[in-house]
């Protein structure tokens, strides 16, 4: 996969240099160039903001840098991507999607954001990395390719598996514990300490539900809708009080 990053800052993207993306990097399985926005700027000053047109606080970026970067980077297949909080959520479905693509160029915004006929005219796909407000669109940039760098075929070892992890359940993780068995008086379950896999692997679906079921009932709505809860599960939750029926239960 290639991947252009478009920036004022381009210093934000140091981090991609380390740990695993940066092996994925060094190993070919993906590119990266990051690229600053004023080279495509011809005044002295470097110019690439103006102030909104119908007034208002700040400045917007002006669309003719953007024009000629994204002509620069643009190749036959080129999908843009530009972060703004007006965008689609990004979660991990649209990850997936993102990362079969072969070439992506993402546009980082700063100030007000990026003139709205840029976004139109390359017809970006507008993501939103959540419901808070940045700065710009860098960090947004350093989530997303973190994401999609580790759906790169070749990128995990069987140990940190794609299969086996939480938000392709729809469940949250069950907690995990390590070495001392005793840390301050606080105790490792007796359960994974008993070597009874089959055992181990029921209470860590227990846990899954259960603080599905407290802390994201969103995500516990969402599996009851595709069906995906057996009779087992339906027990538990309703055994601690959670509101569940026969009809949740899968056929
Ligand atoms: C890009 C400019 C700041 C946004 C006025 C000043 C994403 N989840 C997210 N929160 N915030 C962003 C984000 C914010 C940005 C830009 C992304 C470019 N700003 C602007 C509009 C309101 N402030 C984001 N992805």
């Amino acid at each position: 996969m290639k991947i252009d990053i478009v920036t004022i800052f381009p210093e934000y993207f140091g981090p991609l240099e380390l740990s695993l993306i940066g092996r994925a990097r060094q190993a070919g399985l993906l590119e990266i160039d990051v690229h600053d926005l004023r080279t495509w700027t011809h005044d002295v000053h470097r110019t690439v903001d103006d102030t909104p047109y119908g007034g208002g606080p700040g400045m917007v970026m002006r669309p003719e840098p953007w024009g000629e970067a994204l002509d620069a980077l643009a190749s036959a297949g080129t999908h843009v991507v530009v972060p703004t909080p007006a965008g689609r959520l990004f979660t991990q479905e649209l990850a997936h999607e993102l990362a079969a693509e072969q070439h992506l160029i993402f546009a980082c915004g700063r100030y007000e954001g990026i003139d709205q006929r840029v976004l139109d005219h390359t017809e970006a796909t507008e993501v939103s990395i959540g419901d808070y407000v940045l700065f710009g669109g860098e960090v947004a940039v350093l989530v997303i390719v973190e994401a999609l760098t580790r759906l790169l075929p070749g990128v995990l070892g069987n140990a940190d598996s794609l299969l086996d992890e939480s938000h392709a359940h729809g469940l949250l993780e069950a907690p995990l514990y390590t070495k001392p068995a005793d840390w301050r008086g606080h105790e490792v379950p007796e359960i994974l300490r008993s070597g009874d896999h089959s055992k181990i692997e029921r209470w860590r679906r227990d846990r899954a539900l259960l603080r599905t079921a407290e802390r994201r009932p969103d995500l516990l709505a969402a599996l009851i809708r595709r069906q995906a809860l057996d009779k087992r599960d339906v027990a538990v939750l309703s055994g601690a009080g959670f509101q569940v029926s026969d009809q949740d239960v899968a056929k």
